[in-house]
């Protein structure tokens, strides 16, 4: 309908000011650089942080990842190609303190020790290794630091096109015009049936990074689990696992090692401030407790809800089934004594 097209038109202005894919130059010298091993980068740790990191190391642990799994052999990818589509999608998040290049490299990387040192990579595919990487590193691209409550209260353009999962809809198309700017496919080489399906566990896996999907899927997966299901081979099985493992690695900041947890949250409260700020200023609205600057002091008691509401339960089901996961679940048991005592001191 008419209403859609001009807000499709209005987010289409909006990213053609700001879209740009990678130069020659960085790309060229991506290229040529040397690869650390993936021992170097602490790959395969749950513990990996990006804090030591430059800017030019993120690009190569990622490039990195997909050498570890053979994903450039496998598929064909042309090397110079690879190196163009990780600098643009890169350049495609925006500076905002949490939902940033940062965070998509940590949740791919938690994908990456989910599948080698969690060994569930013997449930996937290559290809599904492949569109799951690709996903991680998509999943927030080009994120404003608001989430889809404030994009609908705005009535932003976004909102107006996707009511439901407004910003994971945005995050898949960004993934898919990146994809298709000049020599950044990846994917150029797959047959159409593979680019068919890649694509599709690429959309479902980021529009599983929505929470509310989650909450919709996490029963129907402990049906599955409850009834010993070991097979996963599935479509629909397939997809609810990745969306799990989606979810588990979106969050795992929560699993990291007390120092890491404890900077992340920060980052993290940073952007839910900003976001209660913009609500007082352009909406004139009291916002939430977890947005609200003067409230900083209940952070301790929302991260201990956080991990009994959404990260306990989700790391028990997947390391009772997956049990070399596990460090997922004992990090976060580690931080909510440590956020626990922090509530009781106040
Ligand atoms: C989360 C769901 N929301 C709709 C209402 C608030 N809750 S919450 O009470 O579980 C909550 C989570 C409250 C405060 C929080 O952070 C305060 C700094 C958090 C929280 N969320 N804490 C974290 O460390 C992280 Br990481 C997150 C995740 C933020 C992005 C949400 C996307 C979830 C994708 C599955
Ligand atoms: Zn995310």
């Amino acid at each position: 309908n008419a209403c859609k097209l001009m807000a499709k038109q209005k987010v289409a202005l909006e990213c053609l000011s700001y879209h740009a894919t990678a130069s020659t130059e960085d790309t060229a010298k991506l290229c040529q650089d040397v690869i650390p091993s993936a021992e170097i980068y602490n790959l395969y740790s749950f513990h990996f942080h990006d804090f030591d990191l430059s800017d030019e190391d993120t690009c190569r642990a990622t490039l990195r990842m997909f050498l570890q799994c053979n994903l450039v052999e496998k598929f064909h990818i042309p090397y110079d190609v690879l190196c163009r589509w990780i600098l643009s999608v890169k350049k495609n998040y925006r500076p905002v303190k949490y939902h940033n290049w940062r965070h998509a490299l940590n949740v791919a990387q938690t994908m990456f020790a989910m599948l080698k040192t969690g060994k569930m990579e013997r449930f996937m595919s290559d290809l599904e290794i492949l569109g799951l990487l690709v996903a991680c590193l998509c999943h927030d691209l080009d994120h404003r630091g608001t989430n889809n409550a404030f994009q609908t209260k705005t009535e932003s353009p976004l909102a107006i096109l996707y009511s439901t999962s407004t910003m994971e809809h945005h995050h898949f198309d960004q993934c898919v015009m990146i994809l298709n700017s000049e020599s950044n496919n990846i994917f150029q080489a797959l047959s159409p049936c593979d680019y068919k399906d890649v694509m599709r566990v690429v959309e479902t896996a980021i529009l599983s990074t929505d929470l509310a999907m989650y909450f919709k899927k996490k029963s129907k997966f402990l049906e599955l689990v409850e009834n010993g299901e070991f097979d996963w081979q599935s479509q629909e099985k397939k997809e609810l696992l990745c969306g799990m493992m989606m979810t588990a690695c979106d969050v795992s900041a929560i699993a990291k090692p007390w120092e890491v947890q404890h900077k992340v949250a920060k980052l993290v409260a940073d952007e839910f401030f900003d976001q209660g700020d913009l609500e007082k200023l352009q909406l004139n609205q009291q916002p939430i407790a977890m947005m609200d600057r003067e409230k900083k002091d209940e952070l301790p008691q929302m991260q201990v809800g956080f991990i009994d509401m959404i990260c306990l339960p989700l790391y028990k089901v997947l390391s009772d089934t997956f049990p070399w996961i596990q460090p997922l679940y004992t990090g976060t048991m580690e931080n909510r004594q440590r956020w626990q005592d922090l509530a009781e001191k106040v």
